[in-house]
């Protein structure tokens, strides 16, 4: 198989087709499920062990919404997860049961969608919309390496895959009793519209009532290319498809921070 580096320039006709197609869709309608994380005042600590008061008594959400690929049976992919926040970050714990965990791009950029990654959507301000290649949302691909990976305009404007490591810290450990889940930590700092990639940039500072859009989801590869994309919110489909979230906001759920 030829292993092509995915380096994406979208040239303006691309766009327009893409901004187009999104309008026509009626996609721009935001997904109406609405989640809630709460205040945590001691953070729990990113080293993928679930061991953290953080995390005790907080409702499990399920990732069982098919977005791409075939509907894994439980044993091939299951997954589910909770949050907290503080003012510094949104905090996510993921319990993944995977049969087979997959790194077969060495370059984060290369085909990340490709390798097993924690997918991570955020819309600061939960406006919705396209976020292709601008920065009102992001999608922030998470591989097993700890990059962090998603597209958006560089320094030219172009879209394009970059890294975005000082966004996402997050760790994971491998549980060593049957069925060897998977333990999956992050912090996630948030950042608005005003985001420039290279620049200096600061992010959010969390507040009580605060509506972010949010989703998650789980790109499933065991030792070739992505099998099953699995998501936490039901998306309705365009033209057949549901594998949206990566250009268009308006497909994540509303999470409402609550508590002090
Ligand atoms: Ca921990
Ligand atoms: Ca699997
Ligand atoms: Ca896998």
């Amino acid at each position: 198989m030829t292993r092509k580096r995915f380096k994406p320039v979208f040239n303006t006709l691309t766009k327009a087709v893409f901004i187009y197609s999104v309008l026509a869709s009626g996609a721009t309608f935001a997904n109406m499920t609405e989640d809630e994380a709460a205040y945590v005042s001691t953070p729990p600590v990113i080293d993928g062990i679930a061991d953290d008061d953080a995390w005790k008594d907080v409702k499990w959400n399920v990732m069982s919404s098919q977005m791409w690929g075939t509907l894994p049976e439980a044993t091939d992919f299951s997954g589910r997860y909770k949050l907290r926040w503080d003012e510094r970050a949104l905090y996510l714990l993921a319990e993944i049961q995977d049969d087979h965990l997959s790194d077969t791009y060495a370059d984060p950029l290369e085909r990340y969608w490709d390798d097993d990654c924690l997918e991570i959507f955020i819309d600061a301000d939960g406006s919705g919309g396209d976020h292709f290649n601008n920065y009102n949302a992001f999608a922030y691909h998470l591989a097993l390496d700890n990059q962090v990976v998603d597209i958006g305009p560089d320094e030219n404007g172009d879209a394009v895959a970059q890294l975005y490591n000082d966004h996402v810290d997050s760790a994971w450990k491998r549980d060593l009793t049957p069925p060897f889940l998977v333990y999956w930590e992050a912090a996630i700092r948030v950042f608005d519209d005003s985001y420039q990639h290279g620049k200096d940039n600061s992010p959010l500072t969390l507040k009580k009532g605060m509506q972010l859009g949010f989703m998650l989801a789980y790109c499933d590869a065991d030792g070739k290319d992505r099998e099953h994309f699995m998501g936490s919110h039901e998306i309705t489909p365009v033209n057949g498809d549901k594998n949206l979230g990566f250009k268009d906001a308006s497909v994540f759920g509303k999470l409402i921070l609550k508590g002090r």
